[in-house]
């Protein structure tokens, strides 16, 4: 005490500011990654990503099941040349209750997913366009299942490569499902846990 307010010590006057500094830079980084960490809407532990393989006799089927994309009409993406997410051509999004179809994929209440299935020919590898699949996607501890109502999108940077079937569903975590994909008789089943 005496000593740091004693006009004749320069070192101990600066003492402190070597200390503040360094304290400073610290607490600027935790603040950084506590918003990089908590700042998201989302939890770390909702982002998801799953992509299975099956295969039947006439298709090769890639289910994916993702965080929520943002979604645009073609003319809002002629309009504001999105660098993410996704067109739809047909069908409407399935949104949590009381939730407008939003631009943004940050809102979603967790547990909420991106259920989509690319089919190709299985001899060609072509990106099957022209069908109507059904998506039955069923919790395997309640047993509940859920139709996914078909929407066709692709991404807005990969195109028409990408082009697929799907919609918005909740499907709590820590569950397993079950989803099942029927593609005129061709039948592809797959298992995921969130
Ligand atoms: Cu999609």
């Amino acid at each position: 005490m005496v000593v740091s307010t004693e006009p004749g010590s320069p070192i101990r006057r600066r003492a402190p500011w070597r200390i503040l500094i360094p304290v400073l830079v610290l607490v600027l980084f935790g603040v950084a990654g506590a918003y990089l960490i908590f700042g998201q809407t989302k939890a770390p532990s909702e982002i998801t990503y799953v992509s299975l393989i099956g295969h039947t006799t006439n298709y090769t089927v890639v289910l994916n099941v993702v965080s929520p994309q943002n979604m645009y009409t073609p003319q809002q993406v002629n309009q504001e040349n999105p660098t993410d997410g996704e067109v739809m051509f047909s069908g409407s999004m399935v949104m949590p209750p009381g939730m407008a179809m939003s631009m943004s994929n940050m809102t979603y209440p967790a547990g909420w997913r991106h259920v989509e299935v690319h089919i190709y020919d299985s001899a060609t590898n072509t990106v099957i366009r022209s069908t109507s699949p059904t998506i039955v996607v069923t919790n395997d501890q309640s047993g509940q299942a859920a139709n996914v109502p078909i929407v066709t999108m692709q991404s807005v940077v990969v195109g028409a490569s990408d082009f697929h079937y799907g919609n918005n569903v909740d499907l709590p975590s820590g569950d397993s499902y079950t989803a099942t994909v029927q593609v005129g008789s061709d039948v592809a089943t797959f298992h995921f846990k969130l």
